[in-house]
């Protein structure tokens, strides 16, 4: 009942003084009726030997349509103004959890399920009545190399952290589903330090989202957000993607633990001639830039 509510909040009317592509609105609301939270990938009619171009579902080939991934930067308009305070923060609430299962045979990607706690975090919009969202973690996937590309720069792997939205609070997040996303590159040290956090390759290990999202984690890093699709069929509508800009590193041995079996890469493409969307950015308030741009 709570989404027939939506619907009519979101009325074409509405949807034009958006912050977001009225469009992407719509159909995303659209989509929701269809399917509610977490679908995904449970087709196997698709595979990555064209990045995605031919993949034969209605929301991934409509080519009028915003698709993810984008460029973080170079496609997005950059609405981080410091006056205006911050446009985008989450406060994460994780708990180390033993996965329920993982495995490197599900639709390309390596992915880990496992009930590993929320985060609280506000739609990536300006819309007026933009929404904190309880976004629960429910599974992680690991895409090598990364889908999105920041400022043109691609990196090793992207690790995306897939929640969904319990209660239907959203204003803007119609597809129910929220996607924290990390980049990682392989450590250039020698000897190579394992990252603590992928401990739980082992199988019996749990999996601490706090190692790399500490309460606090907001405040302390640079931030991205949009509303854009899943990057896997069936590219669900109004997914709400947050990023974190620093860099992570892993080591080659848990890289390629991450790696699917013949597999070579398992990236969808990012469209260059994808039209502009909004990116909210939030500098944490103890955020300490690279020394490159001090
Ligand atoms: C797009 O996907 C739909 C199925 O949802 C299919 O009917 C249609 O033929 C596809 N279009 C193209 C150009 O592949
Ligand atoms: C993005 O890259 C271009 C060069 O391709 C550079 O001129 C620009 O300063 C970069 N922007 C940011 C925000 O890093
Ligand atoms: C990560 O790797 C990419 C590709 O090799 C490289 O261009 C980029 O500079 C690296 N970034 C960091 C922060 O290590
Ligand atoms: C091609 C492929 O591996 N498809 C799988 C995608 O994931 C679903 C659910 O985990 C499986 O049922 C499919 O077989």
């Amino acid at each position: 009942m709570k989404q027939v509510a939506k619907l009519i909040l979101l009325s074409s009317a509405t949807a034009a003084v958006l912050g977001q592509a009225p469009e992407l609105i719509e159909e995303g609301v659209q989509d929701m009726q269809e399917d509610s939270g977490i679908v995904g990938d449970w087709n196997p009619n698709w595979n990555y030997d064209q990045n995605g171009a031919d993949w034969a579902f209605m929301n991934c080939n409509n080519t009028k349509q915003q698709q993810s991934p984008v460029d973080l930067l170079k496609q997005g308009m950059d609405w981080y103004h410091p006056e205006k305070g911050l446009q985008l923060s989450f406060l994460p609430a994780y708990k180390a959890a033993v996965p329920t299962r993982q495995d490197s045979a599900t639709n390309f990607t390596y992915t880990v399920w496992g009930d590993f706690g929320q985060t609280f975090a506000t739609e990536p919009s300006d819309y007026p009545v933009t929404q904190v969202i309880k976004w629960d973690a429910k599974y992680i996937k690991f895409h090598y190399p990364s889908e999105h590309t920041l400022n043109g720069t691609q990196f090793a792997l992207e690790m995306q952290i897939y929640h969904q939205e319990e209660f239907w609070t959203h204003a803007i997040c119609v597809s129910g589903i929220g996607i924290i996303s990390m980049f990682f590159n392989v450590s250039t040290e020698q000897p190579q330090v394992d990252n603590p956090f992928f401990a739980f390759l082992d199988g019996k290990s749990p999996l601490d989202l706090k190692t790399l999202i500490p309460m606090d984690f907001s405040m302390r890093n640079y931030l991205m957000g949009y509303v854009g699709t899943n990057t896997v069929p069936n590219c669900e509508r109004g997914v709400c993607w947050y990023f974190v800009r620093d860099v992570q590193y892993l080591s080659q041995a848990q890289f390629d633990k991450l790696k699917v079996d013949g597999v070579q890469s398992n990236n969808r493409k990012v469209n260059p001639q994808m039209k502009a969307y909004k990116q909210y950015d939030a500098q944490g308030l103890l955020y300490t830039p690279p020394p490159s741009e001090q």
